[in-house]
C-alpha cells in the first residue's frame, strides 16, 4: 500500500557544514510538510542497526564511523507520492550523477559524505520513522 511519508536524516557533514536551514528550506520548498523533526546523534550500534542492509558492504564500516561522528536531523515527511518525490529530490548517491538542483548535487561532497538520507519504499519508510521516533504520537 503506498503511503504518503518518507524519513530523512541531514547527515553529520550537512550539519558541520553549515547547510541545514538552506537543506530544510529546498524540502519545503519541494511541497514536503515536516511531521516530526529532531536533532540527535546516533551511536554506533544505531547506525550499524540502520544500515544493517549494508553490513557486508565494503564502506560498511567508513559508513557507521561517518553517520557517528556528529549530529544529524531526522524527520518525517509529508506529501503525495513522498518516497519517490523525495528520491527525486534528493538525487542520486553518487553526487557526480545527480541531477542538477538536487540536494546532493547542490550540497554533497563524494558517495560516502552525501548530505542527506531518504527511504526508499514505503515499507521502509515506515521502519526508519519508527527507528527514531518510536513512541511518538504520528503514525
Ligand atoms: P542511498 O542513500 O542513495 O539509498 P545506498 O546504496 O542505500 O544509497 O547506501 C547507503 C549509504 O551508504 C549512502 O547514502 C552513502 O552514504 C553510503 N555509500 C553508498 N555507497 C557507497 C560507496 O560506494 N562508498 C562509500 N559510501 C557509500
Ligand atoms: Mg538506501
Amino acid at each position: 500500500m503506498a503511503t504518503n511519508r518518507t524519513f530523512t536524516m541531514l547527515k553529520p557533514d550537512s550539519i558541520e557544514k553549515g547547510y541545514t536551514g538552506a537543506i530544510l528550506e529546498k524540502i519545503n520548498a519541494a511541497g514536503f510538510k515536516i511531521v516530526a523533526m529532531k536533532m540527535t546523534q546516533m551511536t554506533k550500534r544505531d547506525a550499524e542497526n540502520f544500515y544493517a542492509i549494508h553490513k557486508d558492504r565494503p564502506f560498511f564500516g567508513e559508513l557507521v564511523e561517518y553517520m557517528t561522528r556528529g549530529p544529524i536531523v531526522a524527520a518525517v515527511l509529508e506529501k503525495d507520492n513522498a518516497v519517490e518525490d523525495f528520491r527525486v529530490l534528493i538525487g542520486a548517491t553518487n553526487p557526480e550523477e545527480a541531477a542538477e538542483g538536487t540536494i546532493r548535487k547542490l550540497y554533497a561532497a563524494s558517495i560516502g559524505e552525501n548530505a542527506v538520507h531518504g527511504s526508499d519504499s514505503d515499507e521502509n519508510a515506515a521502519i526508519e520513522s519508527a527507528f527514531h521516533f518510536a513512541g511518538r504520537e504520528i503514525f
